[in-house]
């Protein structure tokens, strides 16, 4: 049932050659897909192999194949984790009927809402990382950069698995505008802030992979624990994939760290930028930059959305069925920070209307764990600085504190004091600048390493560091 069939057109697990009319229907999405794929996917990738992992089966043991693939060649399709069996709806007001197969009708408009909320942003991110093969540090890192970029449309032929199958035109037509819209764009963006940021360089990158791909992780495991039950098995499956992204985003951004820290030992200084590697406090603007805008995509504090979706059953929490509780919030209430009279007040509200809420603490404090791990780096070359995370309400878009000003500790200020300052906590344009100049041409020599950020403790899959990751042709 797990093993994925490759002899089709489109490999999958699901039995799609018995679904004549489902298997037409996403082959004829298929080339669209293939079309925005050369049009917005890695730039000047197509010749070349890459040592990349496939999906040969759903079971949790046996499911990555390491080869070098032709990126045009990859073979993208739909794969589900194994069902389980008489799973249950587990929360809200549906708790202990069997989980659905078919999207119950009342509940289609939300699920399909949020089904397109999370596929649009799959596309969305392979869009906003499509230079950065151009100017990358090292072999290594190139073959990360196209392994996420891959499984990245894999997560989005997932959401667009599911359209198909369960949302008939309605569904098919979202689908098709998943191709459509583009990250950044003016008339046509992507649907949620983060997206339509640029990931111009290399530390945005692995900025992004480790704060927002956490993003994804945790907003995964929410639907993981859907009533829905093939939305789940989509979601379990995404999972496994999403897990070597954040080690990307970690790992390289622990790598920057350790060639900035040899660097002001080696010399004995902290302004760094002379011998070509990025300082700590830039570093820091870009931890403040990404960890606010990620903040942004749990939605606003308070939500009715959240709460209804809960209560329908197609949204839980993180760790829904771990969690001791009567899983329904009918009379429970949790505390949210609110914006007061120039200063912050924990407020009870329904627990239900606080769902987006508690899942962005989830994520910050899995985030705070990953940035003391980089704060190790530090202190180990005996220098005294430490990276912190901004206070949850710094430069915030979306929620009650997008109407007020906040520094980097939480203190409340005026909009024209931020303005002034901005530099000091975001990265500024000269920042901005500077890491862009250090990207020089693309390392590709296996081995070497650019000169801003350290090779990696190991290769990928028990591979030599220098082992050739990538073979142009
Ligand atoms: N930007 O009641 P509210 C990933 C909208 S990342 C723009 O607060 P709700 C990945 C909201 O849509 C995970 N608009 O929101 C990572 C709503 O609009 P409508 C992606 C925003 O519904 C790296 C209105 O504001 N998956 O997988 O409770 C690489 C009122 O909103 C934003 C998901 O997000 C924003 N930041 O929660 C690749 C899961 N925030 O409907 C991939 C699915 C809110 O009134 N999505 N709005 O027009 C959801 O669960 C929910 O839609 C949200 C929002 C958590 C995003």
């Amino acid at each position: 049932m797990s093993s994925i069939n490759y002899a089709e057109k489109i490999p999958n697990n699901v039995n799609l050659s018995e679904d004549r009319k489902l298997q037409r229907a996403l082959e004829s999405w298929q080339p669209h897909y293939i079309d925005w794929w050369k049009e917005m996917g890695p730039e000047g990738t197509s010749t070349s192999e890459i040592y990349l992992r496939t999906a040969i089966s759903a079971e949790p043991d046996g499911w990555a194949q390491f080869g070098h693939v032709k990126m045009e060649d990859y073979r993208w399709g739909i794969f589900l984790a194994p069902p389980e069996k008489d799973r249950k709806v587990n929360f809200g007001a549906h708790k202990g009927e069997a989980a659905w197969q078919e999207v119950p009708g009342e509940y289609r408009s939300m699920l399909r809402r949020l089904i397109t909320v999370q596929g649009d942003t799959e596309p969305a991110s392979v869009e906003q990382q499509r230079l950065l093969g151009k100017c990358c540090p090292s072999l290594y890192d190139l073959r990360n950069l196209f392994q996420v970029n891959v499984e990245e449309g894999r997560h989005l032929w997932a959401m667009v698995y599911l359209l198909h199958a369960h949302f008939g035109k309605d569904g098919r037509e979202e689908a098709e505008e998943m191709l459509a819209r583009r990250s950044g764009d003016a008339d046509k963006p992507r649907i949620l802030g983060a997206f339509n940021e640029k990931t111009a360089d290399w530390l945005a990158f692995f900025m992004f992979t480790f704060i927002t791909d956490r993003d994804g992780k945790y907003q995964l495991c929410a639907l993981a624990e859907s009533g829905f039950d093939p939305l789940s098995r989509s979601c379990r499956f995404m999972l496994t994939e999403e897990a070597h992204h954040m080690f990307v985003g970690e790992s390289g951004v622990g790598r920057i760290i350790e060639r900035a820290c040899q660097v002001m030992k080696e010399n004995r200084t902290d302004d760094v930028r002379k011998f070509g590697v990025i300082d700590l406090p830039t570093i820091q603007r870009y931890l403040n930059f990404h960890y606010s805008v990620t903040s942004d995509l749990y939605g606003a504090e308070v939500s009715t959305n959240a709460a209804t979706s809960y209560n329908m059953g197609i949204k839980g929490r993180y760790e829904e069925t771990k969690i001791g509780d009567d899983h329904q919030l009918e009379n429970t209430t949790y505390s949210v920070l609110h914006p007061v009279n120039g200063g912050f007040q924990a407020i009870e509200v329904p627990a239900l209307n606080a769902l987006n809420e508690r899942l962005r603490l989830d994520w910050a404090e899995d985030v705070a764990k990953g940035v003391e791990r980089w704060n190790k780096i530090i202190a180990k070359h005996g220098i005294d600085f430490k990276l912190t995370l901004p206070h949850l309400a710094f430069n915030r878009a979306i929620g009650h504190f997008s109407d007020i000003a906040v520094d980097p500790s939480g203190k409340v200020i005026s909009t024209e004091e931020f303005a002034r300052r901005r530099d000091e906590w975001l990265p500024s344009e000269s920042d901005l600048a500077y890491v862009l100049s250090l990207m020089g041409s693309a390392v590709t020599k296996p081995g070497q390493f650019a000169n801003w950020i350290a090779p990696p403790a190991r290769g990928i899959n028990n591979q030599a560091v220098d082992f050739d990751y990538v073979r142009f042709a």
